[in-house]
């Protein structure tokens, strides 16, 4: 499994609003992960309608445009082994009320359409990738050493 897996998360307007972004990049500096790419920005609706293409014939997608348009969010790719996988486990449910607490919406959410925080779905191939060139050119994301990964890894 590689070290160098990359994943795209993205703190939603109502994280940003309730004040969210320090605790949530700090659950991922602790599990070891390492960001190597941060942007805090406004979504506009041409970016958000192909972000959430996959949901556009679901009824609740119009709204979902307008909500994660509604305000900054900050825009974040994180490195390290089974990302995907392991951020979409510290996230918890879609649901934030069947999530476990401990997990971020089952800690900081009660509301499906207010769920604090996006990953990349580690069930669709590929969605890392796509969603990571969406959001930052080759040039936002910078490679770099972490001084205690012997640490992390074996
Ligand atoms: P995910 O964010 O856990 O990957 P998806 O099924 O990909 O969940 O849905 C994308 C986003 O759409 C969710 O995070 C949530 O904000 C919103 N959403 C999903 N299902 C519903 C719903 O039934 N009602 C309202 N919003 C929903
Ligand atoms: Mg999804």
């Amino acid at each position: 499994m590689s070290e160098h897996e990359r994943t795209f998360v993205m703190v939603k307007p109502d994280g940003v609003q309730r004040g969210l972004i320090g605790d949530i990049v700090s659950r991922f500096e602790d599990r070891g992960l390492k960001m190597v790419g941060g942007k805090f920005m406004q979504i506009d609706q041409e970016l958000a309608e192909e972000h959430y293409g996959e949901h556009a014939d679901k009824p609740f997608f119009d709204g979902l445009v307008d909500f994660i348009t509604s305000g900054p969010v900050f825009a974040m790719v994180w490195e390290g082994q089974d990302a995907t996988r392991q951020v979409r486990n510290m996230m918890g449910e879609t649901d934030p009320a069947e999530s476990a607490p401990g997990t971020i919406r089952g800690d900081y959410g009660l509301d499906l359409g207010r769920n604090v925080i996006h990953g990349s779905d580690h069930e669709d191939e590929g969605a890392n990738e796509r969603e990571i060139e969406l959001f930052f050119d080759e040039d936002e994301l910078v490679d770099w050493d972490q001084i205690d990964s012997s640490w992390l890894y074996e």
